[in-house]
């Protein structure tokens, strides 16, 4: 593990007052831990934005399977993207309604892009794609 080092940082006292309020509900016991996740953050935000970084994340759905093809389309789409989409989890919420959570790995845009076909899709009714990185270069 690499050498820790302590910093100093200046604030607006009402600005750290918010701060600690915002850490105390999160359950963060002291402001480093805190203010080490902001900046790891910062940096996986920053990841997904760069061509040559592999992230990882998770795509959810949640759609109406009556509609007419489209959990074939959603599979479709999913058969094209091999190398990204690594593993799925279909869950049937009831008579009408499916949840899939797709794991994703690979560049950022191209995650973006898979997400954004899957969501567009009419009949999906919501989802969201949730943006973490693979943890390799993050201490
Ligand atoms: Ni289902």
């Amino acid at each position: 593990m690499a050498e820790l080092v302590r910093f100093s940082v200046s604030m607006d006292q009402d600005l750290l007052a918010r701060f600690d309020e915002l850490i105390r509900k999160r359950g963060y016991t002291n402001r480093s831990e805190a203010v080490r996740d902001l900046v790891r953050d910062a940096l996986v935000r920053q990841a997904w934005e760069e061509e040559d970084r592999e992230v990882a994340g998770t795509i959810t759905l949640v759609y109406d399977h009556h509609k007419h093809e489209l959990a074939d389309r959603l599979t479709d789409v999913q058969h094209k993207f091999l190398e990204q989409i690594v593993a799925s989890l279909h869950v049937h919420l009831d008579e009408d309604n499916c949840l899939e959570v797709l794991a994703v790995r690979g560049r950022g845009k191209e995650i973006q892009q898979i997400a954004d076909i899957l969501l567009s899709h009419k009949g999906v009714k919501h989802g969201r794609l949730v943006t973490t990185c693979t943890g390799k270069h993050l201490p």
